[in-house]
């Protein structure tokens, strides 16, 4: 019987997180904050005496920035690395470029929550002009069109991250390699509701916060044997009451 270790980085703080601007596939750069919060979380690595053997990223910056900076802290830069599409952020459709406070003010809370934390309700999609749109972006050329999504809900991040996560990614955990996953707020919520089995309801609550390794414990059947833990509880829990409260601060 072996354990098998799942670690789970959320970006951190990019641009448009600290300008409070929905940001989905736009592909912002980690603000100074995100890049210490980087640092950061490769310290908690280091010192959590924990050893990846396979690092995964999303196709965006901000993600492997943060992979980037924190493996070089923890003298992991020699890792073997696989970056997919299947790890982006939630597509934010019309709602990418806008700031969340303005959001807030012009739709009401009810509305807005049900952009941000419902399951299934994606936000309008995104017009093929619209300057924040990703139809041309060179990083999806290899990809069959029909894939690109013009906006999605939790459920469809859930729908298109989920076979990236059973073919590859839960392969070499059954190697019985410790991997490492850097990558976004909503894909990583998809990924936890998935593994804790979090009722469509629940997940709304769920807050990850940036920079701060999550850890899951996964028994041969890839269950987890108890509950995920951050390196850092402390940090995690203000920063995770952050994110809860996006929107309502300019
Ligand atoms: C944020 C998440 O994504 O925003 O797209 O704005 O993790 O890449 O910074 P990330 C975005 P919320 O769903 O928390 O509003």
């Amino acid at each position: 019987k072996m354990v098998h270790k799942l670690i789970l980085l959320r970006h951190g703080q990019s641009e448009w997180n600290s300008k409070n601007l929905f940001t989905g596939w736009v592909d912002v750069k980690l603000s100074a904050q995100g890049r210490k919060e980087a640092k950061r979380a490769g310290e908690l690595l280091k010192d959590s005496g924990l050893k990846p053997d396979i690092v995964f990223t999303s196709l965006l910056s901000r993600a492997i920035q943060t992979a980037n900076i924190a493996l070089e802290e923890a003298d992991f830069l020699y890792l073997p690395v696989v970056r997919s599409w299947r790890l982006n952020e939630r597509h934010y459709g019309d709602l990418q470029g806008k700031n969340k406070a303005e959001v807030l003010e012009e739709v009401g809370p009810v509305q807005f929550k049900v952009w941000r934390r419902s399951y299934n309700t994606p936000p309008p999609p995104i017009a093929r002009g619209n300057k924040f749109a990703q139809f041309d972006d060179a990083r999806y050329a290899h990809l069959d069109p029909s894939v690109l999504p013009a906006t999605e809900s939790l459920q469809l991040v859930i729908e298109r991250m989920l076979p990236f996560y059973q073919d590859v990614i839960a392969k070499e955990l059954r190697e019985n390699k410790t991997v490492l996953i850097a990558a976004h707020g909503n894909s990583l919520r998809g990924l936890v509701k998935y593994l804790e089995k979090i009722s469509d309801d629940d997940i709304a609550n769920l807050n990850i916060p940036t920079g701060i390794p999550l850890v899951f414990e996964l028994d041969d059947d890839l269950k987890p044997i108890k509950k995920p833990y951050y390196l850092d509880p402390e940090a995690a829990a203000a920063g995770a009451a952050a994110v809860a409260a996006q929107g309502q601060k300019k």
